[in-house]
């Protein structure tokens, strides 16, 4: 009776410093209704682990969605179906792909395999051994970590191809990889898509004049100025140098007009501030705005009428809208 009223607690032990000390502890939710084991098995794991005692598998599979690195699942428990939890775990993210330490008595076949079957990455026999349970929690753990770093690494690299590092912006890339399905849908009977093309003016003698880096901050507030006149659906991106370009779904050519006078505004209303104040600059910006024509239009043709915008905005005194 007493091991079943401990057993409805949840027990963490608190090891963060000696896991620290040892730099690789792992978060290891033991799910486990039987208490005693359980509390044996976390005071192993406290030697070099964070272990965190769970006897209610529905609770654990909310605790596993958290900072957890491995889950070591009682699948001979009475009072609940340890095999139903890992089919559970995996079956949707995040808990995909978290290991999972079946602890099974080895007289227990059928349960074994159905563990390993249902994508327990290990088992753990009963009585745990201290050593055996040491080596394969920290083989788990230690995938776990590289997996992780993997994927950061992978999701920052990813990232880093459609940024603009000097601006954050998207880049030219992933502009064109955005635009593309935008004007196959247009082309497709769908709503309409706009670009804006925006090259800022004289930009050459901010750099002649005030140096390059003063000229890298005209392009980042400039950057700030185009996405935060741009809606929450449009695209806004650097083209390269002094040139950008704002994808514009669902946007006929008048709206587009519109909002590229208010970006053409707000670049003007209000000197640019660099290198710490020692100087404020008067920025202005022509525009060319296009939208997509008829069932054949491309991509290509789209951003060409929109740079012939610009041009006729340079031609005609620079610090205008042209469609
Ligand atoms: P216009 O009004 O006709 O557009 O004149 P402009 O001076 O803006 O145009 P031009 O194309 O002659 O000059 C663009 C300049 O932008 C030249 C180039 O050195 C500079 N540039 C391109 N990329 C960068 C960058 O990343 N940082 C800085 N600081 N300058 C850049
Ligand atoms: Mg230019
Ligand atoms: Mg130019
Ligand atoms: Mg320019």
């Amino acid at each position: 009776l007493r091991e079943r009223e401990e057993s409805g607690r949840r027990v963490g032990v608190d090891t963060a410093g000696v896991a620290r000390l040892k730099g690789s502890g792992g978060r290891v939710l033991v799910v486990d209704d039987n208490a005693l084991q359980a509390a044996k098995v976390a005071q192993e794991l406290a030697l070099e682990h964070r272990p965190l005692i769970e006897a209610d598998p529905m609770a654990a599979l909310d605790a596993a969605r958290g900072p957890v690195d491995l889950m070591i699942i009682n699948v001979t428990s009475d009072g609940f179906d340890g095999l139903r939890l890992i089919a559970q775990a995996r079956s949707k993210e995040p808990t995909r792909r978290l290991p999972i330490l079946a602890l099974v008595d080895s007289q227990d076949r059928p349960r074994l395999l159905k563990a390993l079957e249902l994508g327990a990455n290990d088992l753990l026999t009963r009585p745990v051994d201290p050593e055996e349970l040491s080596a394969r929690v920290r083989t788990q753990v230690r995938r776990k970590r590289y997996g992780d770093f993997l994927r950061e690494k992978l999701d920052h690299s990813l990232e880093m191809a459609v940024t603009d590092a000097l601006t954050g912006l998207h880049n030219r890339r992933y502009m064109s990889n955005q635009l593309q399905p935008l004007v196959a849908r247009t082309n497709r009977g769908g709503e309409p898509v706009a670009v804006l093309v925006l090259d800022i003016d004289h930009f050459k003698a901010v750099n002649d004049g005030f140096g390059h880096d003063a000229g890298d901050e005209v392009l980042r507030e400039f950057s700030v100025r185009l996405a935060t006149n741009v809606r929450a659906v449009d695209l806004p991106c650097r083209f390269g140098g002094e040139e950008f370009v704002v994808v514009m779904p669902g946007t006929t050519l008048e709206d587009a007009h519109r909002i590229a006078e208010r970006i053409r505004r707000d670049v003007g209303a209000a000197p640019f501030r660099v290198m710490d104040g020692k100087a404020h600059l008067n920025i202005t910006v022509s525009v060319g705005v296009a939208a997509t024509m008829g069932a054949e239009d491309t991509p290509e043709a789209l951003l060409k009428r929109a740079d012939e915008g610009v041009y006729e905005a340079k031609a005609s005194g620079r610090n205008k809208v042209v469609a």
